[in-house]
């Protein structure tokens, strides 16, 4: 067989193994284009809550395209974001948009207008040195919002390179009043890397690590370890995914501040409180009785 009749078999082998993947990522990449070109991005608001008072202290806004059929969630869509080479124009385009679409719905209900909104940030976006940090500041003026309300939700999914760049850029939002939270914990990078030196108001504990907590001893190590550095340096610690009753009552117990998941509040396209369903408020108020019974012993 001659060299190049070879090589086109290799090839051939190589695409029939691999079509599935590459008409899946065509797929996702004209599904990204085609959304920013029709604008036509979904956006979602899922509530997070107080898991001692069950107050809604605020919301994370997830974005997709309206072409679900390309991503399969939120979290597909942003990873792909990141991968795109585009990420930056991207990310701009989807970050106006988060705040025109909640401020059109808080604005016109004073009792949504104060609370928190934590949007998804790719950290490349802010370690690039031509970043502008002047701009988010600017949006939320125009849409009547405060620094202070918002939390850049910082993930690891992609490895921070220039480290120094991050920090540096990271202070400059904390000086301007933002708030930082660390996101996806437990699965990234350099998890404990970044927590040292960002030291992030918020640690969102990924859904891994809450699945099945109640059951599953590693997990439970690792999130008392988190709670404990959080409790040492004035973070909060907030426990992402709860879909069960289970989970919630251990994360409770365990003293985790605040969560977030389908068992609280699922995300919608209208700003809607979340709430503890009944059973977890009851075991609350039982919690704190067997709690202050522990403390005296
Ligand atoms: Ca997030
Ligand atoms: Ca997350």
């Amino acid at each position: 067989m001659s060299n190049s009749l070879s090589k086109l078999l290799h090839y051939l082998t190589f695409l029939k193994k691999h079509r599935k993947k590459l008409y899946n990522e065509s797929n996702k990449y004209w599904a990204l284009r085609n959304a920013l070109d029709e604008h036509s991005i979904e956006t979602y608001f899922q509530p997070i809550l107080c898991l001692r008072t069950g107050q809604t202290l605020g919301f994370e806004i997830l974005n997709r395209p309206v072409n679900i059929n390309a991503f399969t969630n939120t979290e597909e869509f942003y990873d792909f974001v990141g991968k795109s080479g585009e990420v930056f124009s991207i990310e701009t385009f989807i970050r106006r948009l988060s705040f025109k679409r909640i401020a059109d719905q808080a604005n016109a209900e004073p009792f949504y207008n104060q609370k928190m909104i934590f949007i998804n940030v790719h950290p490349q976006v802010l370690a690039d040195p031509s970043y502008r940090t002047g701009e988010t500041l600017e949006i939320l003026t125009n849409y009547n919002f405060k620094p202070e309300q918002i939390v850049l939700e910082l993930t690891e999914k992609e490895a921070v390179t220039d480290y120094a760049q991050f920090v540096k850029v990271i202070q400059h939002y904390k000086q301007q009043g933002f708030r930082i939270a660390l996101d996806d914990a437990g699965t990234g990078y350099n998890s404990l890397k970044t927590i040292l030196y960002v030291k992030p108001d918020f640690i969102k504990l990924d859904k891994s690590l809450i699945r099945g907590i109640h059951s599953q001893i590693t997990q439970q190590h690792l999130v008392r370890l988190l709670l404990d550095y959080a409790h040492n340096s004035g973070t909060k610690v907030i426990a992402e995914g709860i879909e069960t009753n289970d989970e919630l009552i251990y994360l409770q117990k365990a003293g985790v501040h605040i969560g977030q998941g389908y068992h609280l509040g699922k995300p919608l396209p209208t700003l809607l409180n979340g709430s503890l369903p009944q059973y977890g408020l009851q075991n609350v108020s039982l919690l704190k009785t067997k709690l202050k019974t522990v403390n005296r012993r």
